[in-house]
């Protein structure tokens, strides 16, 4: 096991990966920016070292910072959290060189998942449902008309170095492809410097649901079963709750199989997120696949009482897996809480936070940084915490979810609780009657 592991992010997700560390009796090294000095996740390291300036890009994106950082403590490992350089195949490669065990994927699995063409050609070969589409890259404008007559409008011009949506375009008729795909492909190479489109049938109103899957170095594989992901804000997730409310025994049965398929294709060591579309009928389509922790990975742990950053570095450091595939025995819904104002259009809301109160009690747990007097720097992402409900069904949790937020007391900057306690409340959130269209009629 490792003795001594450099947690590469900051904010909640660092302090997440010191506590199972400290559970685990592994030493930790926190990094920080200048902007990040009396954060939590540096007084709770055992050591920490400043990386550089506020901007990400010159600390918590600097790759040889980070290393000497490491090389320095001599620190045995390094998790990258979520964001920032956990999908960045150079910096797992760097890590690999100086002998650092990266927590997280290979650089070839993290290139062959990057690279949606790729990837999905990988997917079809295992066997996995894919969305009808182009064989790969779309050649040219021509091709993208042929293609699309093929498999009938409306189609979908993806990015292939995308995902989140930058460099997508749904064109709903031929009139409508040239100029669709002249900003399609312009935004992606200002985005990616990688202007390659493929093409998709347009799945008209799915669900997202992921399966949160592990591998381990020794070939096997297993799933811990869903997540419905579908309340999303501009390619942001608002909420995210397990079980999905759209899924059935069977599905869950044929989407879990079809997670592992994909985790086996990849000799995937990790733990992992195979991303799928649902749509009404059930019929289910791999979309991406995830190569590090999720902000959600909470609710998952909740519902199979596990912990999966411990899984993650049980792994990393040669574990086997149990192999044996996890279903949910409670139901829990997380809400993203961003420093952001829901009646200005979800505009950020950085500042110093003056009052704070968490809500507390049975089947409550907040993933948070943050505390009263803690100022919320401009520089990072607004999500300042999770608030996570757990109980027997969706209703208590729903329940319990809104009792909570009642509680949460954030002043002196603006937040989304209002916003949650508001959808908590919708006839049609509660009904599990929701897609990833939701939130484009949600007035809130
Ligand atoms: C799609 C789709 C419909 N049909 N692909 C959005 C981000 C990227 N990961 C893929 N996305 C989508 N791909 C086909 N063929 C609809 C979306 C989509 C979406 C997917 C998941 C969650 C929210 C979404 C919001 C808008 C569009």
């Amino acid at each position: 096991m490792f003795k001594k592991i450099l947690i590469a992010n900051r904010g909640e997700i660092a302090l997440r990966v010191i506590r199972t560390c400290k559970e685990m009796g592994i030493k930790t090294v926190a990094v920080y920016s200048t902007a990040d000095a009396d954060s939590l996740h540096v007084r709770f390291a055992d050591e920490a070292v400043c990386i550089g300036p506020a901007q990400s890009a010159q600390s918590y994106l600097q790759i040889p910072n980070i290393i000497a950082a490491a090389e320095i403590t001599n620190a045995d490992a390094i998790h990258p959290g979520y964001g920032f350089l956990s999908e960045n195949a150079k910096f797992s490669k760097v890590c690999e060189e100086h002998d650092i065990k990266f927590i997280g994927a290979t650089p070839e699995q993290i290139d062959g998942m990057g690279d949606k063409a790729t990837a999905k050609a990988t997917m079809i070969k295992a066997g996995v449902p894919c969305i009808p589409g182009s064989k790969g890259l779309l050649k040219d404008l021509d091709d993208a008309y042929k293609t699309a007559e093929k498999i009938k409008y409306p189609v979908i011009l993806k990015a292939t170095a995308g995902g989140g949506g930058k460099g997508m375009r749904i064109v709903w008729k031929k009139e409508e492809m040239e100029k669709n795909w002249d900003s399609a492909k312009q935004e992606a190479k200002a985005a990616f410097s990688n202007d390659g489109l493929y093409m998709e049938k347009f799945i008209e109103e799915p669900r997202h649901i992921e399966i949160q899957i592990a591998g381990d170095q020794h070939g096997n594989a297993c799933h811990m079963s869903e997540r419905d992901c579908s309340i999303q804000r501009r390619h942001q997730k608002l909420v995210e709750e397990t079980p999905s409310p759209f899924m059935t025994a069977k599905l869950r049965k044929k989407m879990g199989e079809a997670a592992i398929k994909a985790t086996k294709a990849v000799d995937y060591e990790g733990v992992g997120t195979v991303e799928f579309l649902v749509d009404k009928n059930r019929d289910f389509y791999f979309m991406e696949m995830n190569t590090r922790i999720q902000v959600e990975h909470t609710i998952t742990e909740e519902v199979i009482n596990f912990d999966l950053i411990k899984e993650q570095i049980k792994i990393a450091a040669g574990e086997k897996i149990s192999g044996n595939n996890y279903e949910p025995i409670m139901h829990s819904i997380q809400c993203r809480i961003n420093a952001e104002d829901p009646d200005n259009g979800f505009r950020p809301s950085p500042g110093k936070i003056t009052e704070y109160h968490e809500p507390g009690g049975h089947g409550i747990r907040i993933d948070t940084h943050v505390y009263a007097g803690y100022t919320i720097p401009p520089h990072y992402d607004s999500m300042v915490a999770k608030l996570i409900t757990v109980a027997q069904t969706r209703e208590e949790a729903i329940l319990k979810m809104r009792r909570a937020l009642d509680e949460y007391i954030v002043e002196g900057v603006k937040t989304t609780i209002p916003f949650h306690i508001k959808l908590m409340k919708d006839e049609n959130f509660n009904k599990g009657n929701f897609t990833t269209k939701f939130m484009d009629d949600f007035e809130y």
